[in-house]
């Protein structure tokens, strides 16, 4: 069967060769389309990072401290298609994995999350499906973020492209955990006792004060100052801490 020859040309066509044909003929049908994704990430990445640069004009605050983009590996398409159950079909790939483009947006504050993302539900060309508040409701791993799955509209050629991406926005403090997290626990097959699993949500319990204390903070020393505007800007009504 004629793999995908761009595959081929990097050398990582043998990575699919344990793949049955059902799995290798829709990685093909899926690679023609990939660049969509990586189109809209570039997208929102500079829709994110205007709006940024934008904050930093108008309220001297730059709500985000870094971001980072991945596209989700063809053997992690296929594992999670089959993991769920659908259909090794392209309609699976379009009406149902929705985190192959994912974006991961690292906020200063808690509060900075929420104003960019009613900034960015305000935006015409991207439509928001869900979101999923792990800030508010934690997971019981400790996990704390927020992800927004959301359309955005692709312009190509004369042709408009309605393409799906996860944004998980975090704190600083949040993706530390997470990032360390994901190694020593989420992703590996290490075997924790329950004292080190709650050893686990703890720090990230006590990281989560910390986000709150470094809040507080924040808009105590802003309190009044032209900076403090950032605070309303999109509209938002927080509370007396500021989230
Ligand atoms: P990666 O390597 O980060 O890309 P599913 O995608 O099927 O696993 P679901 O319900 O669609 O699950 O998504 P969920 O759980 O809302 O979000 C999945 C993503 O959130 C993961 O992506 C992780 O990035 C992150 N995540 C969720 N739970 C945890 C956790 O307990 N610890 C850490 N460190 N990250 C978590 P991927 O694609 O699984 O992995």
């Amino acid at each position: 069967m004629a793999f995908y020859i761009k595959e081929q040309q990097n050398g990582i066509g043998e990575k699919f060769n344990d793949l049955s044909t059902n799995d290798k003929n829709l990685l093909n049908e899926y690679f023609k389309i990939e660049k969509f994704y990586r189109y809209a990430l570039k997208e929102m990445q500079a829709k994110i990072e205007n709006l940024d640069n934008y904050c930093e004009t108008s309220f001297s605050h730059n709500p985000i401290h870094h971001i980072e983009s991945r596209i989700k590996t063809p053997e992690n398409i296929i594992e999670k298609i089959h993991r769920r159950g659908y259909p090794v079909t392209m309609n699976s790939i379009k009406e149902y994995l929705y985190d192959i483009a994912g974006m991961r947006v690292v906020c200063n504050y808690i509060n900075d999350i929420y104003q960019i993302i009613d900034l960015l539900s305000k935006h015409k060309d991207i439509q928001i499906r869900f979101i999923k508040d792990y800030i508010e409701k934690p997971k019981a791993s400790g996990y704390r973020s927020v992800h927004v799955i959301c359309d955005i509209d692709i312009y190509v050629v004369g042709d408009v492209r309605v393409v799906p991406i996860e944004i998980q926005f975090r704190t600083i403090a949040m993706d530390m955990w997470a990032s360390l997290e994901h190694e020593l626990r989420y992703k590996s097959k290490n075997v924790y006792t329950e004292e080190e699993k709650v050893n686990l949500k703890k720090y990230s319990d006590d990281l989560y004060n910390v986000d709150i204390n470094m809040q507080k903070l924040f808009l105590k020393k802003t309190e009044g100052d032209i900076e403090n505007d950032w605070l309303w800007f999109s509209g938002r009504k927080m509370d007396q801490n500021g989230l």
